[in-house]
């Protein structure tokens, strides 16, 4: 559940300048011709959406670029050190350290931007440099920059695609569970979930999205009834509601009227909330038909909305997956289907809970060049 880490990072120091003569026959000294040393390696983070976590910072914490080469006789210029490229997700938060503590220096939330991080250090400069009228044989030469070292602070803050709303105990974490890698808390009591879970639907190999499951819903949230709703502000930021009712979270009789009002109660807490929530585009349904009860009541629930509200919810069940395969088809159009919104702005990073399983767990690209040294 790790959402905050420290790494430490180092650009590559460049090469020094080369202090050589030319060597011709029947020339006892020839001119310097000492090259310059080459550049050091830069160090970029590049946001990507193939990562959702933090957790590979946890098992490697220590970047090196690579350093440039020195420069050689005949005027060679030493390699310059190849750039190391560290993936974030998408979201990251990044800070450096500074006389004052961290520092915000970037927000990474555009996928396949690159932040320079750390500078290589400049090339030195070989002895040819030196050659004047009174100085034909210069032994002086300089030393390759020291690449800049850093001591960065990487926190996520994901933004979620679709955010799960609902009455306690109407199976959103079920949901989620079952159609991401989330291995959200399940049980039968209301106010399992304490703290919100995110999971990413693989989709397709290219369009997955995040959903978050948060704390259920009681009335009177917005005055702090139950767990209250301020993890709401973790769905602020969604595109799309998918709104759970369990038609018997009311009781057992009248199975119509208890998911009107269920409906009706959830969404008086979400404008309540007033960050516009009830504006955001929703998916309804009614979870658990499974159950016979619920079943055999379907048909009216669905009219008793149409004529109300003017839609009628899906049936789904998130323990059989009845339902299911169509509601992430119907996602994935809809969130296709709606703009990504403006960067995520907040005055305190959101903290949000991570899973643990995820399909890309590799952050640095392959380069060979790369150093690791203690
Ligand atoms: N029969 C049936 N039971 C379900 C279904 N979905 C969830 N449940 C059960 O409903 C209970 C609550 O499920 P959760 O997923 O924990 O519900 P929740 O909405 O996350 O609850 P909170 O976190 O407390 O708000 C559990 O006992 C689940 O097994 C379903 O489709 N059919
Ligand atoms: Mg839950």
């Amino acid at each position: 559940m790790i959402d905050i880490t420290d790494i430490k990072i180092k650009a590559g120091d460049g090469g020094n300048g080369a202090v050589t003569f030319r060597r011709a026959r029947f020339v006892p000294k020839g001119g310097p011709d000492g090259g310059d040393g080459g550049k050091g390696g830069d160090i970029y983070f590049i946001a990507s959406h193939n990562m959702s976590t933090l957790s590979d910072f946890r098992t490697r914490r220590k970047y090196f670029a690579e350093p440039g080469n020195p420069g050689a006789k005949k005027n060679m210029f030493g390699k310059d050190g190849v750039d190391l490229f560290i993936k974030v997700p998408v979201g990251t938060l990044v800070y450096e350290k500074g006389q004052e503590g961290f520092v915000l220096v970037s927000d990474m939330t555009t996928a396949d931007t690159k932040f320079l991080v750390a500078k290589g250090g400049k090339g030195g400069k070989g002895n040819a440099r030196f050659k004047s009228s009174t100085n034909q044989a210069p032994t002086q030469y300089t030393p390759g920059q020291l690449g800049e070292k850093k001591d960065i602070r990487l926190e996520i803050k994901l933004i979620a695609d679709v955010g799960l709303v609902g009455a306690p105990n109407v199976g959103k974490s079920t949901l989620i569970n079952r159609v991401t890698g989330a291995k959200a808390k399940v049980a039968n009591y209301p106010f399992t979930t304490l703290e919100p879970n995110l999971g990413v639907c693989n989709y397709m190999d290219s369009f997955s999205f995040i959903i978050a499951d948060i704390p259920g819903l009681i009335e009177g949230a917005s005055e702090g009834k139950g767990l209250g709703d301020d993890f709401l502000r973790h769905v602020e930021r969604t595109r799309l509601l998918v709104h759970l009712i369990d038609p018997l979270s009311l009781g057992t009789e009248d199975l119509v009227t208890n998911s009107i009002t269920s409906y009706e109660t959830i969404r008086k807490e979400l404008k309540e909330y007033g960050a516009s929530l009830e504006d955001k585009p929703e998916i309804v349904l009614v979870n658990k038909v499974d159950v016979t009860e619920i079943y055999e009541n379907l048909e009216a629930i669905k009219k008793a909305f149409e004529t109300k509200f003017g839609f009628s919810p899906s049936g789904v069940s998130a323990v059989t997956g009845q339902g299911v395969k169509e509601l992430v088809d119907l996602i994935a159009a809809k969130l296709k289907a709606i703009p990504q919104g403006k960067p995520f702005e907040s005055e305190k990073p959101v903290k949000i809970f991570t899973i643990g399983d995820l399909p890309n767990r590799r952050i640095v690209f392959g380069h060979t060049s790369v150093l690791e040294k203690e």
